[in-house]
C-alpha cells in the first residue's frame, strides 16, 4: 500500500468475484493507500491476504464506508441497494457488480473499451455489466464501429462460478456422487432462490436467474437491455438464450450478428479484432484453433474464433466468444473502470 493511493473497500470480499477483485487489484498495481474487506456477519473475522499482507474481513455496515474513496461491490443486489447509497453519501465512488442499478438512467453502465466516456455522467454509482454482456459487447464493438450493427442473436454456455462459490461446490460434489452412483440432492442451481433445483453435473440447464413474465429469464433480459444501453442504440435488435453448463470458469457464447453496411467479410472481421484492445483472435480451423473455456481461466483477454459468414444472409456473421467470467466478466472490468476514473480525473 502506498501514501499516494486511494482508500478502497471491497464488499463481498470472501466471494468468488471478491477473491478475483483482490487478485486483480494486486496484479494491476492499483494505487491503494488502505484496503477494507467487507462481507456479511458470517465471514467477519476471516483473514485474507493482499500483496503478502494479512487483512481481517469486517461485517459491512453503513459506517464501514467512512473515509472510503472507492467501493467495489459484489455481494448481491440487495446488499448493493442497501449499502451503495450509504457509501456514496460518505463520499465514495461505487463500482457495482450486481444488477441493482444497471438500468437506472443516472447510472453509467461501463465497458471501458466501448463507452468509457459515459463515466463522466456518473453521480456516485457506476454499474459493471453482466458477465455475459461484457465479453460479447467488447468483442463485437470493433465490428460495430466499422460496419454498424442491426441485429444480434446470442446463445450462451455459462460456467457455474458465475453463480458463486456454493454453485461451484455443488457441481463438484454432484459430479462425484454421480460417478460413485450415489443419490444427488440439488439445492443451489439453477437459481438458489427459485422453487425447483436441477442436476448441473453432466447436464445443460436453460435457466440462469429467474423467469420474467415474457418467458425470457432475467439473465437473458439483462443481456438484451444492457447491450442496447452500453452501445447507446435502443433500435438494435437483440435476442438471447442463456444456458448453464458444468464448466467451472469461462463463459462461451455463440453470437450471430447482422451488420448495417455492405462489404464485410471474414478476413475484415479478423483484421478488426486483431487490432482491438483486450481481444485475442483464435481462429484457424485448418489447425483446429478456436477458443476454449478450459484455456481462458486466469486470462484477462476475450477470445474470439469460429468466425463464419452466414450462408443465406450476406451481412450475417457467426462467431464463438469466450472469456473468464470472473475476470473480464466481473473483477477485471471493475478495476479497469476504476483506472478509467483516474485517467478521466473523476477519482483523485
Ligand atoms: P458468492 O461467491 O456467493 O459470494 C457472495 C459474497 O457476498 C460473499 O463475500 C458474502 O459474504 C457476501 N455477502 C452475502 N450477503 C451479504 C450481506 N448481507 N452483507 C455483506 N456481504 C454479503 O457470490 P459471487 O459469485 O462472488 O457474486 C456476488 C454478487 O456479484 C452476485 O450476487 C452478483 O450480483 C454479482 N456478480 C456479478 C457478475 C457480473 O456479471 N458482473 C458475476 C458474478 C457475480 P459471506 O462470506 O459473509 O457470506
Ligand atoms: N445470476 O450480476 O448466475 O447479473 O451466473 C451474474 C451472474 C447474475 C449478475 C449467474 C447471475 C449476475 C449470474
Amino acid at each position: 500500500m502506498t501514501q499516494q493511493g486511494f482508500h478502497v473497500a471491497i464488499v463481498g470480499a470472501t466471494g468468488a468475484v471478491g477473491e478475483q477483485m483482490l487478485q486483480t487489484l494486486a496484479k494491476m498495481e492499483f494505487p491503494i493507500a488502505s484496503l477494507t474487506l467487507l462481507s456479511s456477519k458470517r465471514s467477519a473475522g476471516k483473514k485474507l491476504t493482499f500483496k503478502g499482507e494479512e487483512l481481517t474481513v469486517q461485517e459491512a455496515t453503513p459506517d464501514s464506508f467512512d473515509g472510503i474513496q472507492l467501493a467495489l461491490f459484489s455481494a448481491g443486489g440487495s446488499v448493493s441497494k442497501a449499502l451503495a447509497p450509504e457509501a456514496v453519501k460518505r463520499g465514495a465512488i461505487v463500482v457495482d457488480n450486481t444488477s441493482a442499478f444497471r438500468m437506472d438512467k443516472d447510472v453509467p453502465l461501463i465497458v471501458p473499451e466501448v463507452n468509457e466516456e459515459d463515466l463522466k455522467k456518473h453521480q456516485g454509482i457506476i454499474a459493471n455489466p453482466n458477465c455475459s454482456t461484457i465479453q460479447m459487447v467488447a468483442a463485437v464493438e470493433p465490428i460495430r464501429e466499422a460496419f454498424g450493427l442491426d441485429r444480434l442473436i446470442v446463445s450462451t454456455y455459462q460456467a457455474v462460478s458465475g453463480a458463486g462459490v456454493n454453485a461451484i461446490d455443488e457441481m463438484y460434489q454432484q459430479s462425484r456422487q454421480i460417478l460413485d452412483e450415489e443419490e444427488i440432492n440439488p439445492e443451489v442451481l439453477p437459481v438458489s432462490g427459485d422453487k425447483k433445483h436441477y442436476q448441473i453435473a453432466f447436464n445443460a440447464v436453460p435457466q440462469i436467474d429467474l423467469f420474467q413474465e415474457n418467458g425470457y429469464t432475467f439473465e437473458e433480459m439483462k443481456m438484451i437491455n444492457e447491450t442496447k444501453k452500453i452501445m447507446n442504440d435502443d433500435s438494435m435488435k437483440v435476442a438471447a438464450t442463456c444456458v448453464r453448463l458444468p464448466v467451472e470458469t469461462g463463459h462461451s457464447e455463440s453470437v450471430y450478428i447482422e451488420v448495417e453496411k455492405e462489404g464485410l467479410d471474414v478476413a475484415k472481421i479478423r483484421e478488426l479484432l486483431k487490432n482491438a484492445p483486450g481481444i485475442t483472435l483464435q481462429d484457424d480451423p485448418a489447425n483446429q484453433v478456436y477458443p476454449l473455456a478450459s484455456d481462458c481461466k486466469g486470462k484477462d483477454d476475450i477470445f474470439v474464433g469460429r468466425i463464419r459468414q452466414d450462408l443465406d444472409q450476406e451481412k450475417g456473421f457467426h462467431m464463438w466468444i469466450v472469456a473468464d467470467n470472473l475476470l473480464k466478466g466481473a473483477a477485471l472490468n471493475s478495476v479497469q473502470i476504476a483506472f478509467s476514473l483516474i485517467k478521466l480525473g473523476l477519482l483523485k
